[in-house]
């Protein structure tokens, strides 16, 4: 017996990753009746068949899995944004740090295109650095800080997030010193008609997988969380919640009984991450039952 990770399936075989070879593999029956079937990502114990060919026997317990795109197990998420072409969307990266999260899934931000900053982005890296996270700069252009992601790839599985033209694909060239990934106007491509439907794939690097694939970009807020919880996946709120008048305050109040509010008018927690935890809360609230 073998173990190995998925790394892509396609038309009923999955090809897993052994450490030493890419074996062929059919599933066994019985995945289906157990209501799992394999994803790219999976840890997977697999008989040896023939040359280059298994049975994928047992799935291992999964860490997390994603439906869109259809992925498990992912270590690490880095949301890329760029300075300009197309500007920051600070919600998106908010909602993304909290997808990330809620699926125990270390994240990262990175503000690529550096080489066209006029000065203002330091500030958002030192805003998201304030709330706790880890925030650099890139430029595929420069060549600025592609080690820092290639250093962070080692031996885990890592998704990039972010929308299209932010220069994903361009990073991972930049990191993997080939053209593996198209650049440039994806619409573009479309409009041209070209089979642009993609099977998620896992690349191999430096001990450790990259998931090739944009879709992380779409996600929603998780079923799961309501917005009572929502203020758990605002790090910076948790020094100040102790000193709300209110357990389990939720930070919508004022600054008279709420400390968070508070912070945030003295200017010690970022605004624009407080409006959007508001806007964000007000959406869960909105959440239908049959939505939950
Ligand atoms: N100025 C500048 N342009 C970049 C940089 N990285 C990527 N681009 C350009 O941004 C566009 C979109 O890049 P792409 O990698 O396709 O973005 P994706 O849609 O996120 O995968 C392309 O025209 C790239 O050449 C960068 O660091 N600086
Ligand atoms: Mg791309
Ligand atoms: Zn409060």
């Amino acid at each position: 017996m073998n173990t190995g990770t998925i790394v892509k399936g396609i038309g009923g075989f999955y090809y897993v990753d052994t450490g030493e070879e890419i074996v062929e593999c059919k599933a066994r029956g019985h995945f289906r009746n157990k209501n799992m079937s394999p994803c790219v990502g999976d840890k997977v114990d697999i008989t040896i068949t023939g040359e280059g060919k298994g049975s994928l026997d047992t799935i291992h317990q999964r860490s997390n899995v994603f439906i869109r795109p259809p992925v498990a197990n992912i270590d690490a998420m880095i949301i890329v944004a760029s300075v300009q072409n197309p500007a920051p969307d600070l919600a998106f990266i908010d909602k993304m740090l909290i997808i990330a999260q809620n699926s125990n899934v270390d994240v990262k931000i990175c503000f690529n295109k550096f080489d066209l900053d006029n000065g203002s982005v330091n500030e958002l890296v030192q805003m998201y650095r304030n709330a706790g996270y880890t925030a650099f700069t890139t430029s595929t252009v420069e060549d600025i800080g592609i080690d820092l992601i290639r250093k962070s790839l080692s031996g885990r599985i890592t998704a990039f997030s972010g929308f299209s033209g932010v220069g994903k694909s361009s990073l991972l060239n930049a990191v993997l010193k080939q053209q593996v990934m198209q650049t440039g106007d994806v619409s573009e491509r479309l409009k041209r008609g070209k089979h642009t439907t993609r099977h998620v794939e896992l690349i191999s690097y430096n001990n450790g997988y990259i998931v090739d694939t944009p879709g992380f970009s779409m996600l929603d807020f998780p079923k799961e969380i309501t917005k009572d919880e929502l203020k758990d996946y605002f790090p910076e709120f948790l020094n100040y919640e102790s000193q709300c008048r209110f357990r389990g305050c939720n930070h919508m109040g004022n600054t008279k009984v709420c400390a968070v509010c508070d912070a945030v008018q003295k200017g010690e927690i970022s605004e624009t991450r407080f409006n959007n935890y508001k806007s964000f809360y007000d959406i869960l609230s909105q959440r239908k039952e049959w939505q939950k």
